[in-house]
């Protein structure tokens, strides 16, 4: 078992070093942070430039809430639209108690409620999941580590072994007491069906991690993972929950940094930036959109996504054809066999007359002239 380091408000920040070569980050007026001020310098530009000289074969990603938006699913700290500003339809005194275990022990009915708003299956995956996806097309993608639990990366295809769920996901489901696995499809939360653990009575819940849990030990790749990276590209994410702001920092010094979020967030809203670190500041999918673009991806990821979504669909149109071919041939046959039954059976008519002139012994029989009778 590994221990949990899942907390929040930790942010870390690198050691920034005095240069200021290699710094590039674009200035949006409601930025927040100090270094947002700074001039843009077209980070993007440096980075595309690395990727098409060759120089980044080992690409990590970590992603956060901010690459699922455009999908529809809020984030967390987005003000106005984020679930923490929206946190009168969960019911809670304070944000953080809706993925607490103590308080989910106590009222499991919040951290549902939110699940609902992403749960896999309700949404589909964006630009940027597709970009991601591309990444790997391409042969360069080491991994994402991913803090959301949508599971679009997945959604979107990009393969399992290439995807760290830090947070864990819908997937699978257990009891939060005692851990005994239960199958995710006994936990239907669209329709509020939330099962009880057969041996201890405790909520069973999808193995999304909470704070204070473990995570997945899958997440442990990291250690291997973040010394042999090449580029690290950060996105969508505040950086404000442990251990992923951390592990951001955790790359070679030489290694490049990009962060792509609205705001400087972490080591990134600092001035000087650490030399190797750009920024990208403004809305993802536009950002990502440009930098395919510079990498001459757009068209492919466009394809690919386009193909991919029409894939998606037909199976799901076929799948409720298949379903509803299935349930009418059923009801035919149901239909049939009735026809049959009837067909074979005496006339109830003539087993009452059986019965009443007693020439019947069978218990069946005496049982349909009752019922028959009793209807009458
Ligand atoms: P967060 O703290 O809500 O931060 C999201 C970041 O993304 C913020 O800095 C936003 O400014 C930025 N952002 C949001 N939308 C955009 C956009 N369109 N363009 C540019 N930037 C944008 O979320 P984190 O991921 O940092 O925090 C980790 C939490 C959030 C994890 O525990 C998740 O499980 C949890 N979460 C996940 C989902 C999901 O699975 N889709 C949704 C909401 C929360």
């Amino acid at each position: 078992m590994f221990k949990s380091l899942f907390s929040e408000g930790t942010e870390t920040r690198a050691d920034g070093e005095p240069s200021l070569e290699g710094q590039f980050f674009t200035s949006e007026p409601d930025q927040p942070s100090h270094a947002a001020k700074s001039p843009s310098c077209g980070g993007l530009t440096t980075i595309a430039r690395l990727m098409k000289l060759g120089r980044c074969k080992k690409v990590l990603v970590v992603a956060g809430a901010g690459i699922s938006t455009a999908s529809g699913i809020p984030d967390f700290r987005t003000p106005g639209t984020g679930l923490y500003a929206n946190l009168e339809k969960f019911n809670v005194p304070y944000p953080e108690a809706i993925f607490n275990i103590d308080y989910f022990s106590n009222d499991p009915q919040p951290f549902f409620s939110l699940a609902k708003a992403l749960y896999p299956g309700s949404h589909r995956p964006n630009y940027i999941h597709y970009f991601i996806r591309m990444l790997h097309h391409k042969g360069l993608l080491l991994r994402v580590y991913t803090q959301n639990i949508d599971g679009l990366e997945k959604v979107c295809g990009i393969p399992d072994d290439k995807v760290v769920e830090a947070h864990g996901s819908f997937a699978t489901a257990s009891c939060h007491l005692c851990y005994t696995p239960f199958p995710a499809e006994d936990v239907d939360i669209m329709n509020d069906k939330v099962p009880v653990c057969s041996f201890c009575s405790a909520t069973v819940k999808p193995d999304v991690v909470f704070f204070g849990e473990d995570l997945p030990q899958k997440y442990f790749l990291h250690t291997k993972d973040f010394p042999k990276a090449d580029l690290l590209i950060i996105m969508g994410t505040s950086l404000q929950i442990e251990p992923c702001a951390s592990l951001v920092n955790t790359v070679r010094s030489s290694v490049p940094r990009l962060l792509l979020n609205r705001h400087a967030v972490g080591a990134f809203d600092q001035v000087p930036l650490r030399r190797g670190d750009h920024m990208e500041l403004g809305d993802l999918e536009v950002t990502v959109r440009r930098f395919a673009d510079l990498l001459g991806w757009n068209h492919e990821i466009q394809d690919l996504m386009r193909s991919h979504e029409a894939a998606v669909s037909l199976n799901s149109k076929l799948s409720i054809f298949v379903s509803s071919w299935t349930v009418m041939t059923l009801f035919l046959l149901m239909q049939s066999i009735g026809a049959l039954v009837s067909c074979c059976s005496p006339p109830l008519t003539a087993s009452r007359g059986r019965s009443s002139d007693g020439d019947t012994d069978s218990e069946t029989d005496s049982k349909s002239s009752t019922s028959y009778n009793s209807n009458q």
